[in-house]
């Protein structure tokens, strides 16, 4: 490309030969360092969706950065016809990390949640002695794992599934946050296979659940013979203020199911972490990927960890979580506009009250992002803010005041 294009010609020609399957807030960004992402026309800005919670680490993180230019000057993809020097080195190192005995490598997230639920569907028949086909696997109102048409068949929002049937079967959608209702199901139907659960619900607006209620739900599953999968792709990787949402209830799901700050979101990088006794339904030629477990995804993926691990990320999102939503709930209090805030470590959102005006929270996304601060809304009434995990505390009380700006200038 020799031409220079401004921001209106550059969001013409997405609008002109892109799919209209999304609605991005009107900037247009071309460099990232940090916190901070920089747009056409040089205006800075920080990050508070880090492309929803891919980039934990922060944009261009030098180390992860690094290790992608170094491997993708060596050896880029091998398939796994092959072995590589990278991969078995970054299956032990994430396996250890996490404290599991197997990893199956796959790209993004979705289909990671893919090869979740063959996986766990595979052991059903294999090894819990599920009749053929009758397996069912469980998941709960308002859950996001992905755009694939199996998962789509198991969403409740009419965006994600109307018009893309029909619909693979086999799953059961009971109420989130709501224990006797698993026990319920489970009670009632031998067939089941697995409980696939987000331990906080992202797309829903960072909705918390009631403490207790994961670990409730992995004893009920132990005791029915059903295999826990938590879907941790955005939770995951210190992004609620432990390395795991699960981590707070001393939850260790059956499947762990990761992906986005996998990589620091410089590569698409996904992965579905189990015990030796599960994955070895999975045998030579019944389940792969192209990319997956490339070199590049490997060593990518081992310095993102470390990095997390190093930078102490998780102790600082829990801190940082606790002191954001406190301001938040501040705010809350004088703010005639934002309802309340919830979340976890720095995975949090702010209630916007849009009963008066039906657009409300995305015209305060449009002023924040006229006042220096990006941030997405979901659901047409919340505003999720979720900053790299690398931002500093004056970093954050700078844009605590952005924020308390914004908001108080629409009373
Ligand atoms: C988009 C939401 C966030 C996820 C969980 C699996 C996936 C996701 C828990 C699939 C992806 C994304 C995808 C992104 C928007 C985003 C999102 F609003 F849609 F729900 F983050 F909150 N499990 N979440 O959150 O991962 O295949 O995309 O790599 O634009 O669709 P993927």
């Amino acid at each position: 490309m020799k031409e220079i294009y401004s921001a209106a010609q550059l969001m013409e020609l997405e609008d002109k030969y892109g799919a209209h399957n999304y609605h991005p807030i009107p900037v247009v960004l071309e460099s990232g360092q940090g916190v901070f992402v920089t747009d056409v026309n040089g205006k800075k800005y920080y990050d508070f969706l880090s492309a929803y919670s891919a980039v934990n680490q922060g944009h261009c993180h030098p180390r992860i950065v690094n290790t992608l230019i170094e491997q993708a000057q060596k050896l880029p993809l091998t398939s796994r016809a092959f072995y590589n020097d990278k991969l078995g080195v970054y299956e032990e190192f994430v396996t250890r990390y996490f404290g599991y005995e197997k990893v199956l490598p796959m790209n993004s997230g979705a289909e990671a949640v893919e090869t979740a639920l063959k996986l766990c569907r595979k052991w059903a028949y294999e090894k819990k002695g599920v009749p053929h086909n009758a397996a069912q696997i469980v998941v709960c109102e308002n859950n996001f794992h992905g755009r694939t048409t199996t998962i789509v068949s198991f969403s409740v929002d009419p965006d994600a599934y109307t018009n893309y049937g029909p619909f693979t079967p086999g799953f059961i959608v009971i109420p989130y946050n709501d224990p006797d209702a698993l026990a319920d199901v489970l009670a009632n139907n031998p067939n089941v296979a697995g409980f696939l659960v987000e331990p906080v619900q992202g797309e829903a607006g960072a909705y918390v659940p009631d403490e207790g209620y994961l670990r409730k739900c992995f004893e009920l599953c132990r005791e029915h013979k059903v295999l826990f999968i938590a879907d941790e792709v955005q939770t995951g990787i210190a992004r609620t203020g432990k390395l795991l949402a699960c981590d707070y209830e001393n939850v260790h799901p059956d499947i762990l199911i990761l992906g986005k700050a996998l990589s620091g979101g410089v590569y698409p990088v996904s992965a579905v972490l189990s015990s030796n006794e599960i994955m070895e339904v999975f045998q030579p030629g019944q389940h792969g990927s192209t990319f997956g477990g490339n070199p590049i995804a490997a060593a990518v993926a081992v310095t993102a960890l470390e990095v997390v691990r190093d930078e102490n990320l998780a102790q600082k999102a829990y801190e940082l979580g606790i002191y954001f939503r406190e301001e938040m709930q501040k705010l809350c209090e004088v703010s005639k506009i934002a309802s309340y805030v919830r979340g976890k470590g720095l995975l949090n959102a702010l209630i916007i009250d849009n009963k008066d005006h039906e657009n409300l929270a995305w015209e305060v996304c449009l002023k924040l992002a006229e006042n220096g601060l990006l941030a997405k809304p979901t659901h047409t009434n919340i505003i999720r803010f979720a900053p790299p995990l690398v931002i500093s505390k004056d970093q954050l009380a700078d844009c605590i005041k952005i924020i308390s700006q914004t908001l108080l200038g629409f009373e």
